[in-house]
Order: C-alpha cells, then structure tokens, then sequence
C-alpha cells in the first residue's frame, strides 16, 4: 500500500473542508459527512471555526482508498492564517488546490501558488461548486493561466494535451499510441503538467472520480533507513500536553525511544479531533508525539535538516493590553505557549515596559489571538493600535567592513552590497579568492549573514532585497574564533548600510472586494483615498468586483467601514502583496525615532587592538584603518593606524613593519603593545636587509610594468585569470610591502590605455606609487619616459620581462631586471620581514594591566 501526504490548499471558502469531508466519506472514513455551515464538519472542530464557519488550525484526517494510505492535511485559506498554510507544506508529498469554479483564480491562490511551485511539490487541481449558477468549466480554465505552469483537464482527457507538455510523454505517446499510467503519475510528480478535475464537493459531484485519480496518480512515499522526522506543527491537547506534530521520514520511530535527548512518550494517530495510540510510526505516517519540548515547526529530528524559514511573514505589530491588576509576567508566559505553536507571532516580552508585542497577519487573526486567550487561561487580553512592520533595502552598492579584534581574538570581514530584485529578500555570494581567506572561514561568514535577520539603520527594520557578496577577509591562524568572523560579520553588514542610500519599505495587500453593484462608487472613492492601485471594477449583474493593491497602513480596519456600507453583503479579501518604498519615508522615519548608533544590539563600529587592548572605532574610521584594503576602492590610499609607539633607530619602524607583515601574512600575535616596545636584546635588522636608501642624487627607483609582472608570475597569473582585479590588488600589497622594506620610490604602472576617455591616474601609497597609464598611452611609453626622466639624477631599475625595455635601457642608463630575477628578490624581501619581525616579537613579561575602560575612552576621543 502506498503512503502518501496530501495537503489541502486553497483560498478562503472554496470549499476544502467540504472536499475533505466528502472524500473521507467516499472512502468509508467517516460515516456521514459533516457541514460546515451546521458547524458539524468533522476537520472544523475547534469552537472557534464552528463559530466563524472558517478553518484556522491545520488539521489531519486518515482514509484508505484502493491502494493508498491517506493523511489528508486540511488548511485554512484565509490569508490571516498563511503562514499555518505555509508550515503545513514541508511535509507533503502532493497537494490538492482547490479552486472556486465561479471566482476562479484569487489572489491569495496565487499566493499558495507560488509556494508550491517553489518547492516542486505535485499538485492536483480540484475545481470546486461546478453545481453554483454562473459556474463554467471553459472559464474556470481560463483564469487558470493566472498562475505559473500546465494545466491538463482529465474529465475530457485528451492525451496529446498531456504529451505537449512534456517530452517524455511526447514520445511514448508517438512510440506507443496511449500513455501508461505509470509516465502519466511521473510527469505530474515532477510537475511537468498539473492535472485538473470538476465537481461539487457539496453535491458529492466528481468527488470519487477525483478519489480514484489520486488513488492512481498520487506520488507514494518511501523513506531512509536511518531515523529521520520533519517537525510541522507544535499545539497543546486539552490537558495542556504539548504535541509535536511530525511525519516520519526515515527509519521506524518508537514510544520510549529517545530523540534529541528526549524520550517520545506516546505517539498518537490523529483523524478529525479523535486519536489512536500507536506503538510505532514508519516513514510517511503523519503522527503527533508528546514527550519532546525543543522541537519547533520546521525542526528536523534525526537525519532530517530543520527547513528554511517562512517565507509568508506578518505586516502589522500590536501591543497586547492585559486587563488591569493582570500579571503581566505570568500572562507573558501563558501568550509565549501561542508563540510556540506560531512562531510567526515574534512575540516579544519587554522587560523594560513589562509589556508583550506580537505579530500579526490581520484582524481576523487578532480576533482569534483573543478567544484563544479567553478560552485557555480566562485572560482578557486586547491589543494597542496596530503599527506597520517596515522592511529596509538599498538603492546603491557600497563596501562594508568589519574587524573584530579584542585582546587574543581576530576578523575582519569586507562585505560588498549592492541592491536585489524585489522580493528576494537577502542573497549571498562570494567573490573572494581561497588564497586571500579559507573557503571554511568564506562559508562561515556567508552563513553569519544569513543565520538572522539584520536591522535597517533608518528604523531598525528587517533588511531586505539586497544582495551581499563576500569581497574579502581575515583570519589570525592562532586567535581567530568562530565567534569573531560572527562579529566582524554583522559589523560589516551595519557599517555598510550606515553609508548606503537605505530606502524604507512598506507592506501591500492584493485585495479583492465583491460588493454590490450601488456600492461600487463609495469603494472606488475610498480606495482612491488609501492610494490603492485597483483596475476597473468588473460587474455580473448585481454584484461588482475590484480587485488591486493596497498599502496595509492606509488598508487600516477598512474590514469594518466595508461591511457596514455594504449591510454585510460586501466580501474584502487580502493576501500578502510585498512591499514596495514607502509614500512618506521621511515622516515614517521621524516618526519610528530610531538611532542606529544607539542600538546596542547592532553596533556599526569595529574593534581593534592596541597595547594589548581592544578599542572600540567608529564606523565611518573604519575603512582606513582596515588591515586590508578597499575592494570596491583599491585607489584610496589606506591611512596607518595611530602608531602606539615608534622606535626611529630602524630604517624602518616597527610600526610599518607590522603593517607590512600584517599585509602579508595576516597578524601573528595580538599582543602587540608588547612587541612594539624596545627589547635589549631584541637582535637587530636582519643581515639581509638593503643598507638605509641613500637621500639626494642617486637614490634608486624601481620602475615595474605591473601587468607584464603579473603574467610573468605563476601565482598572479592564475588568480589573473579568474580575478584580474585581485590580482593586481594582490601585486600592489606585494609592491608595498617590498616598499615598505627597501624604502626606496617604486612606481607600479599598469596600462589603461584601452580605457576609453581615460584620463590617467596616479595614487600615493606610502612610498608606492600606482600609475594608470593614460588612453592612448601604454606602460611601454609611461616607463621609457620615467626612466628617461628619473635616469638624470637618479638610478633607475626597471621590473618587467624580457618584452622590450630593450630601449629604455640604452637610452636612459636604467638597469633592467627581469620578471624572475625580480621575483626571487621580492621574495627574498618579504622572507626577511617574516624572520625579522617572529625574532623580534618573542614574548615579553606580561605589561601592566590596563583598565580597558579608561583605555577606550581615550581612543575614542
Ligand atoms: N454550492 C456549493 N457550495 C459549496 C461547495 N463546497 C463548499 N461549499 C460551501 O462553501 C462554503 C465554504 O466551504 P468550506 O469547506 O468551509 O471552505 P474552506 O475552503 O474549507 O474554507 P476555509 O477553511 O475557511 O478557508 C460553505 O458554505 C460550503 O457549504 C460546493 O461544491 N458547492
Ligand atoms: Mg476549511
């Protein structure tokens, strides 16, 4: 027998409980099919759903047809309850999507349309109230190109229809002449067509044909061996035990085994609101446990990975009013048990204000949030004015950077963001080399990024739609901890987004109001009023429809005002429509009183070290205090850090030495209070090391032709082949790290000279300076005539291969060294600033302690 679990979707009132109900009496489950307009349905059990004739909670039913063994998984299609829709999906195998033949496609269908597309899940159509007048089977397909994807009628099926759709059914049909039952449930499987029934599931019309279909066609499933179960829904029975509601994905599950450290204590089988008890689950039984208390909707137990998040999300936040004398702190506990069974209420427990937030879909869901309170614990709660949940993007691509360096620890993390399409909320890459930074350190850093939602800096709203790549990072090989690439991390984010064009976001309803034709005029004025976008109102004889977007915040509890101007016979739906940059962002950003610099929890500054401390940076200092340079602005110089301390006896200061080594290397040891001071016997430069440059007449320049360089050296020429830019960034850190030792003038010059309208450039760095030749102007021609210029007084050596400097040579006296020669130097240098600075960096006695608090405030200022 084949196991299967099918979710039941649809926009609200199209008749899922109805369906459901009419299968699970075709398949003998239950022995007279309940109503749900007589408040006797069995799936709509709770009060709360008798009384409002809705479903609100996702509720589980078993039938055996033919060969398959069902868990038929009913959901609530108002748009308030989503993301209870949403959390159902994870576990399904198919899914059935229930369309009204008479209103067609909804835009909330569209909604769920969407999520089961993304996730690839199989699904059967049914369209519903075919026996309601004004329902027609050639229109109902019709508004079935509203959503993504084939569609094949299977009342009439015809099999060329199918094969269209799909190249394997195409040529069996050619091969074969019919199409086996077997490809046919294939290509739905994966979603090559999605197969469409008709009937009323009221007058029981279609309901065993539709049956039978996914008796046939439905995708059974098969589990691992190993123990697996996906978590998708957490409640609480009458007695106030905690369910876990999973299906079994692997393996057998038992009572008394032991799962994540807690022992299952019964493991029940659910239909309607009864229960069996059961020894054991297998892979595909839907079963609810008690005993565990750490899962939560979307944990994974076993070999199961926990699910990403919801992507439905809340729009409106309310305070919630506990009655007077109420205490709050035990209310707060009681709320958090609804918390935990929709995580999506973000119910937030101030301290501060001893008060409780939540979130919220709308005001049906609000009203729900209240009964429940009412019925569980007699609490009689109400709810503060709804505000909006902004959301923040950008509109231009800035670096961000974070380092992250407290006493013994260390990362520095540079961030590219730049804006994403609407809707795609945060997406990472990297394009940074694993010569600059360990891939396991990239993934980790891409996995801070996308481990929490990061705040805006206008209102410290969620950020959204932009994309982050990982342009650059550090690690020390000692001291770099998991925790530092977290912090470097998020500093990175926030200091970035301090400097970007942040642009505030608001949330959008699709709407859809049926209304009497006399009401027609009052909707268009008012919706006119709230900004909405809305298309001409379509009408059918009495009743009109609008449909369009709206802002939430203007949308306000229209509900209301709707309902009375139409004497209850108007319909307004809503469903999430995204958000799009807020009409007033000044005002709604005024008004939100928020201070970036201020929240605690998101510090746009960094941390570096001195003395042997860390102190603390502000974000805007950050950039030219970087151990690494810019990426996305190579050309400006980087400053040094304040030298804590100088010893001026070296041709070259400890201070640049450790810029140079760090550079190269990365730092070696955070105690560099230590190891800047004076040691006796400290061992002096090491004996390679070039005598002091002489001053005036003949000091020597060095002339490289830096792309001739970087195709000359094996290193540089592999990264110049993924990554010319890292390459060249990568010969200039070399470049000024040899400078720095020799401390002789180098001129680094590329050619830019394809550069259309180039102007040239020339950038100072420290004693390196970086040409952009002109248009029109090679290397070539830039070195020959420095050469010429700089021979008259100076020596000059010129760093390239053997190409053609030939006459630079002869004309001005400049000696030539060629790309190898120069390479073995360039090494040479850089391994005695390596051995120079481990010599002279053996560990001191521990320094007097400082008080790291006088300490930081000293740097600040
Ligand atoms: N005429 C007719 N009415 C139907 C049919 N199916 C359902 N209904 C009615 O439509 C209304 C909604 O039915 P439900 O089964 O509660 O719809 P639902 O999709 O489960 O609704 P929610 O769970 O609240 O989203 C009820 O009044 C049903 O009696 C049908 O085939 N024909
Ligand atoms: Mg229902």
């Amino acid at each position: 027998m084949k196991r299967t679990v099918i979710g039941i979707l649809a926009h609200v009132d199209a008749g899922k409980t109805t369906l459901s109900e009419a299968m699970l009496y075709t398949a003998g489950a239950i022995r007279s099919p309940g109503r749900v307009d007589h408040g006797d349905a069995f799936l709509d059990h709770f009060e709360l759903e008798r009384q409002r004739g809705i479903t609100i909670f996702s509720k589980q039913a078993l039938l055996e047809y033919g060969d398959m063994r069902a868990a038929l998984l009913d959901t609530p299609g108002h748009a308030d309850f989503a993301a209870e829709t949403e959390r159902v999906l994870d576990v399904l195998d198919c899914a059935v999507l229930v369309l009204s033949g008479p209103a067609g496609v909804q835009s909330h269908t569209r909604t769920l349309w969407r999520l089961l597309r993304s996730r690839r899940i199989p699904t059967f159509l049914f369209i519903n109230k075919m026996d309601q007048p004004g329902a027609d089977r050639a229109a109902a397909l019709r508004s079935l190109e509203r959503l993504e994807g084939a569609f094949v009628p299977m009342d009439e099926f015809d099999p060329e229809s199918a094969a269209m759709c799909d190249e394997a059914l195409l040529e069996e049909l050619l091969d074969t002449g019919s199409l086996s039952d077997g490809s046919l449930a294939d290509a739905i499987r994966r979603c090559a067509f999605y197969p469409c029934w008709f009937g009323s599931a009221l007058k029981m019309q279609g309901v065993e044909a539709f049956l039978r279909a996914l008796a046939r066609f439905a995708p059974g499933f098969t589990g691992g061996a190993e123990t697996a179960a996906k978590v998708y829904k957490i409640t609480h029975d009458d007695r106030g035990a905690r369910l876990t509601h999973l299906k079994v994905t692997g393996g057998v599950l038992r009572v008394r085994d032991m799962i994540g450290g807690e022992k299952i204590t019964q493991i029940r089988v659910y239909s309607g609101a009864r229960f069996t008890q059961a020894e054991e689950a297998v892979p595909g039984d839907v079963v609810a446990v008690t005993g565990l208390t750490k899962p939560k909707a979307g944990s994974g137990l076993g070999a199961e990975p926990d699910s990403p998040g919801a992507v439905l999300e809340p729009v409106l936040t309310y305070t919630v009013l506990l009655p007077e004398g109420c205490d709050a702190h035990r209310a707060a506990m009681q709320l958090a048990q609804l918390n935990e069974e929709d995580p999506q209420l973000h119910l937030i427990w101030s301290e501060a204000s001893q008060t409780v937030s939540v979130q919220l879909m709308g005001q049906v869901q609000l009203e729900v949030l209240r009964q429940t309170a009412l019925d569980r614990w007699g609490l009689e709660i109400g709810f503060g004015a709804g505000r909006i949940l902004y959301r923040e993007t950008i509109r231009n691509t800035v670096e961000g950077v974070g380092h992250y360096e407290p006493l013994r620890h260390y990362a520095e993390v540079h961030l590219i963001l730049s804006p994403g399409e609407p809707g795609s909320g945060i997406t990472v890459s990297s394009q940074c080399s694993e010569d600059v930074l360990d891939r396991n350190w990239q993934r980790l850093i891409l996995t801070h990024v996308l481990e929490r939602q990061h705040a805006g800096v206008l209102t410290g709203s969620p950020v959204t739609d932009v994309h982050i790549s990982l342009a650059a990072g550090r690690a020390h090989p000692k001291h770099t901890e998991g925790g530092d690439f977290r912090q470097a991390t998020y500093r990175a984010i926030r200091q970035g987004l301090m400097q970007a064009d942040n642009v505030l976001l608001e949330p959008w309803y699709d709407i859809r109001l049926e209304l009497p034709q006399s009401a027609v005029g009052r909707a268009v004025t008012d919706l006119g009023q709230m900004g909405a976008d809305t298309a001409q109102p379509e009408t059918d004889g009495e009743t009109a429809v609008i449909t369009g977007r709206v802002p939430v915040a203007s949308l306000g509890d229209y509900h209301r005002e709707f309902t009375a101007y139409t004497h209850g016979e108007g319909r307004l739906y809503c469903s999430p429509g995204g958000y799009a940059p807020c009409r007033d962002q000044e005002s709604a950003v005024a008004s939100a009183g928020y201070d970036p610099e201020a929240d605690v929890e998101n510090p746009p500054d960094s941390v570096f070290c001195a003395h042997g401390a860390g102190y603390i940076v502000k974000w805007y200092d950050v950039p030219s205090m970087m151990h690494i340079p810019s990426v996305l602005h190579p050309e400006k110089p980087r400053e040094e850090a304040p030298a804590p301390r100088r010893r001026v006896d070296a041709a070259v200061s400890d201070d640049e030495l450790m810029a140079i080594f760090e550079r190269t290397y990365g730092p070696i040891r955070h105690d560099r209070g230590r190891a800047m001071r004076p040691r006796e016997k400290r061992g002096d430069a090491p004996a390679s090391r070039p005598p002091r440059p002489r001053q005036g007449d003949g000091m020597e320049y060095v002339l490289v032709d830096g792309y001739n360089i970087i195709f000359a050296w094996e290193e540089l020429k592999k990264l110049s082949e993924t990554d010319l830019d890292a390459a060249r960034a990568r010969l200039i850190n070399i470049m000024r790290n040899y400078q720095g030792f020799r401390q002789c003038p180098v001129i680094l010059v590329f050619d830019a000279y394809k550069v259309k309208d180039g102007t040239g450039s020339m950038e100072k760095l420290g004693g390196l300076t970086v040409v952009y030749t002109k248009e029109a102007e090679t290397a070539d021609m830039y070195i020959e005539k420095a050469a010429y210029d700089l021979g008259k007084k100076h020596s000059v050596r010129v760093a390239t291969s053997d190409r053609m400097e030939q006459l630079i040579i002869l004309g001005s006296g400049a000696l030539r060294v060629p790309a190898d020669a120069f390479k073995a130097e360039v090494d040479g240098v850089l391994r005695d600033i390596r051995a120079f600075l481990e010599k002279a960096w053996q560990p001191d006695p521990l320094p007097p302690v400082q008080n790291p608090v006088t300490h930081r405030k000293k740097d600040v200022e």
